[in-house]
């Protein structure tokens, strides 16, 4: 990558020239989300250095309280939401309840949500391994000047805005759609820019990578079992190569660039799945429709599943098109 390559600030800039009658609103949400995501990565960075990876509430040595990296990612990002005074409310997986923020002049009159899982994969840190913050962004559908209610939360996936994850990875990226292509942009570090190194992200044509949970595999249903059997065949281009990160956006991520399915299954131990559908499964369905891919419920379309309470979970079976209509066959089979 060269310094030569468009910046994050550029390409939301030009982006916003296409967009004549916006008021730029989104374009500083976007911005606000970059920021958070610069202060996160560096607290991830240094975890392996600090010891900051005590238990919530548990205190350090200088009696300062410890705080695990989810809960000082949900705060960053919240606080930096609510500093900008750029969206009206903002629901996370790490609160119980949504957010209602007044706007500047105190009354409520921005006219986005974000819905967010701050730091996913969290048990991942304590090992190095790369963990990431997923968010969605969706117009109020309540009128504007009155606070946010849960109808504004409860939007199907097809409604979002613009959606997106950061991945502190080997390298710092963020991937985000506004609803057109998929853009990713990698952190440089040294001077804390973000620049553009992977436009129009696509999933290639064929996939061949599966990534699931296999442990579990003795309480999937027999549609997942009999999907695994047949990645595992030896026939055609198959066997498929099996990756499992255990960090949504990571396998996600290598899934969008390397072709790949990724597949939380409900469970005999979890009939929803363990997947959220606000704040995991819609923004990475977006994103997957905008690359080319798909993503459903192993019946029906992500997209279109109209959530009745925030942190309602649902199987999750995302990737290359061919490959999620395929497990959706083994599905539908099972059923009969
Ligand atoms: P989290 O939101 O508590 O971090 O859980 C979500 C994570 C995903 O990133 C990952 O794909 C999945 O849980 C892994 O679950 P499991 O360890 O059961 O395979
Ligand atoms: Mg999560």
């Amino acid at each position: 990558m060269t310094q030569h390559n468009k910046t994050l600030g550029e390409f939301i800039i030009n982006k916003q020239a296409e967009f004549k009658y916006s008021s730029g609103e989104l374009s500083r949400l976007i911005n606000s989300i970059r920021l958070a995501g610069k202060i996160v990565n560096h607290e991830v960075n240094k975890a392996g250095l600090v010891d900051i990876l005590g238990s919530a509430g548990a205190e350090n040595i200088q009696g300062e309280t410890q705080q695990k990296l989810d809960i000082y990612a949900n705060e960053v990002f919240i606080k930096t939401l609510i500093n900008r005074e750029i969206v009206c409310g903002i629901a996370s997986e790490e609160e119980d309840d949504f957010i209602s923020i007044k706007g500047g002049n105190k009354k409520n009159d921005n006219k986005y949500v974000v819905l967010m899982d701050p730091l996913d994969g969290s048990s991942n840190i304590d090992v190095n391994v790369s963990v990431g913050t997923i968010f969605s962004i969706y117009r109020r559908v309540t009128p504007a000047g009155t606070p946010v209610t849960l109808e504004d939360f409860l939007q199907p996936g097809n409604q979002q805005v613009a959606a997106g994850y950061i991945v502190y990875g080997t390298s710092t990226m963020i991937v985000y759609s506004t609803g057109h292509g998929v853009n990713g942009f990698t952190l440089n570090p040294a001077i804390g820019t973000y620049y553009l190194s992977h436009p129009n992200m696509k999933f290639p044509e064929k996939g061949h990578i599966y990534s699931v949970n296999e442990g579990n595999y003795v309480h999937f249903p027999q549609g997942v079992k009999s999907y695994i059997k047949y990645c595992q065949t030896e026939e055609d281009d198959r066997p498929y190569t099996s990756r499992y990160i255990g960090s949504l956006v990571s396998d996600f991520h290598r899934n969008m660039i390397k072709g790949g399915i990724y597949i939380y299954p409900n469970t005999s131990k979890n009939p929803d799945g363990k997947l959220r559908l606000l704040y995991e499964c819609n923004p990475m369905a977006f994103l997957a429709e905008r690359a080319g891919g798909k993503a459903s419920n192993g019946f029906k379309r992500i997209l279109d599943i109209k959530p009745t309470e925030l942190h309602q979970r649902v199987p999750f079976f995302c990737g290359n098109e061919e490959m999620v209509e395929k497990a959706e066959e083994f599905m539908a089979q099972a059923e009969n």
